[in-house]
């Protein structure tokens, strides 16, 4: 055997690998369609990935690749299979079953995997072991005619010597050849015609995309707070109510968040796809009397309009974790105190379909004064899809991670004592009050401005407190009382402006809010783990 033939065969031996890998895989995933799209062995993996990692590296994950994680947390698996299955090919050419029983040993790790997700069934190992089962047995059926074609891949040729189809130019090798091609290719074939398949099957799923497009919310009984005028301070320049120029506030963030600008954070890798013809609500644990609520129902029950800011306990200082919208839905209190809670009971841990829970006070939730509500609707629509659809969890004042569960199907009174919610155990506190904090967003770092007037820009939060006051400085300066903008009340974030006479040279602006309680935001920089980033956001910019 040449060296070149040698390291050849190799390559051929590693493509039957990953083919015969891709098209058990694709079996697999056209099986998982039809039978649960959970059960996918890449979507389990994935999600069982998501939630075993240790926290620092999913916080650095998030942190390099922002919203994308997901992407490359799939093409990251999509690699690592691809070179596990090319080298299940070269074993099991060289030292055969050895190759075709490491596919399967990952196969079986996949079934497992899947059965252990939220919601799952042992039905769920089934598209696993069925996809593992032909990979196995093409990749058996591609290394034996890759054996025959070409014998130097084989393990060290034993006594006896080579055989009659190794002989260069012995007759059967071309059949060989054209026998393994055929294996390979035809396996190519049917890979690509199942994924294809797959792909019709859950578009079906998009089915829930147009319920959700037919959805008829109902009219509020208690609307919204109106917003009022001077709210959102671009509009108001544009409306000659303030005295700025509309340009000056390029990037100063809106007052109410677009629902397709608003951010998304959620463990769930493939958004949950829920019909609310099979949703229901139910309200159990230590309560006297247990309920379930159908879709029909809950729309059918008075509705109030909310406008409530959302913040994430991982936004660093300055970040974009953070938005404001128009929630419509029905207090979560009325329907707890409809179940009668028992002595005892300090924390109602809401589970999602998808298995996310968030542990949130009890009496928070019981808080007449505080409307936090199971929501269907999200400025003026059915909520997307990514943000809960068809309802989800909104509680001013609390960090999402212990509150705002989306696809929300259950709310369970029971103790902090006795359960936790799911970032609890991964190391984020199981209380999370939002933490006053406010935000630079124009000039944007390292902008340049003409010496002059220069107007400085953002928004400032302590959702269920207010903001009572903002200041900005410039270097090691005073700080000067900036200008607020108007808001809805104190559960949304608050706009605010500051004339700044700036002096040619390179510029550090601060920002500190004061919270209606006369409490200062800290300069101590603190991380957001384990409950909330702490310190001044604070910008360079260039006056020349
Ligand atoms: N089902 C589910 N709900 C969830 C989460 C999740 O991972 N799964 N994440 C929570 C967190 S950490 C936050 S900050 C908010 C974000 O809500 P949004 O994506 O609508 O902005 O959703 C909360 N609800
Ligand atoms: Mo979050």
């Amino acid at each position: 055997m040449t060296r070149r033939g040698w390291s050849g065969s190799l390559g051929w031996a590693a493509l039957a690998g990953v083919v015969a890998g891709g098209a058990g895989l694709a079996v697999a995933e056209l099986f998982a369609a039809f039978l649960a799209t959970g059960a996918s062995p890449v979507f389990a993996g994935g999600a069982a990935v998501v939630d075993a990692v240790p926290g620092w590296l999913k916080d650095l994950a998030v942190a390099w690749f922002g919203t994308a994680d997901k992407a490359v947390l799939l093409g990251t698996i999509g690699v690592v299979l691809a070179v596990g299955a090319a080298l299940a090919g070269v074993l099991e050419v060289r030292r055969p079953p050895s190759g075709s029983l490491l596919l399967g040993a990952v196969g079986v790790v996949a079934a497992v995997v899947a059965t252990l997700r939220p919601g799952a069934t042992v039905l769920w190992a089934l598209p696993s072991l069925l996809g593992i089962a032909v990979g196995m047995a093409l990749l058996r059926a591609a290394a034996a005619r890759l054996r025959a074609w070409a014998p130097g891949s084989a393990a060290p040729v034993t006594a006896g010597g080579p055989t009659a189809a190794a002989r260069p130019g012995a007759p059967g090798r071309d059949l060989d050849r054209r026998r393994f091609l055929a294996v390979t290719g035809l396996s190519a074939a049917a890979a690509i015609i199942a994924l294809a398949a797959s792909r019709a099957v859950s578009a079906a799923s998009r089915g829930v995309q147009a319920v959700r497009d037919a959805v008829r919310l109902p009219a509020p009984t208690a609307p919204a707070e109106p917003v009022p005028q001077g709210a959102d301070l671009a509009a108001a320049a544009a409306d000659g109510d303030v005295d700025l120029a509309p340009g000056d506030l390029d990037g100063l963030a809106p007052y109410i968040t677009p629902n397709v600008e608003f951010y998304r954070i959620d463990t769930a890798l493939r958004v949950p796809q829920v019909d609310p013809a099979d949703w229901s609500l139910t309200v159990t644990g230590l309560v006297d009397e247990p309920f379930t609520l159908t879709w029909d129902e809950l729309l059918a029950l008075p509705m109030e309009e909310h406008h409530v800011t959302l913040a994430c306990v991982s936004n660093e200082v300055g970040g974009d974790l953070i938005g404001n919208a128009l929630w419509l839905g029905h207090p979560v209190r009325t329907l707890l105190e409809r179940a009668r809670p028992q002595a005892g009971a300090d924390m109602v841990l809401s589970r999602s379909v998808d298995g996310f829970t968030a542990g949130t006070p009890l009496d928070v939730l019981l808080d007449p004064q505080r409307a936090s509500l199971v929501a269907v609707g999200m400025n003026g629509e059915p909520l997307p899809a990514e943000h809960g659809f068809p309802a989800r969890l909104v509680v001013p004042g609390l960090y999402g991670y212990v509150s705002a569960t989306k696809w929300v199907t259950e709310l369970k009174v029971t103790r902090f004592a006795a359960d936790e919610g799911y970032w609890t155990p991964r190391g984020w506190s199981a209380l999370g009050p939002i933490k006053l904090q406010s935000r630079i967003d124009v000039p944007r770092p390292g902008a340049s401005r003409a010496a002059g007037t220069v107007v400085v820009a953002g928004v400032a939060w302590a959702q269920h407190t207010g903001i009572s006051g903002v200041e900005v400085r410039a270097d090691d300066g005073p700080w000067r009382p900036a200008t607020l903008a108007e808001t809805t009340g104190p559960d949304t974030w608050r706009q605010w402006w500051y004339a700044w006479d700036a002096e040619p040279g390179e510029h550090r602006l601060s920002v500190r809010a004061t919270d209606t309680d006369g409490l200062v935001q800290t300069a101590d920089e603190a991380p957001p783990a384990p409950d909330g980033a702490t310190g001044h956001h604070t910008v360079t910019v260039s006056v020349a």
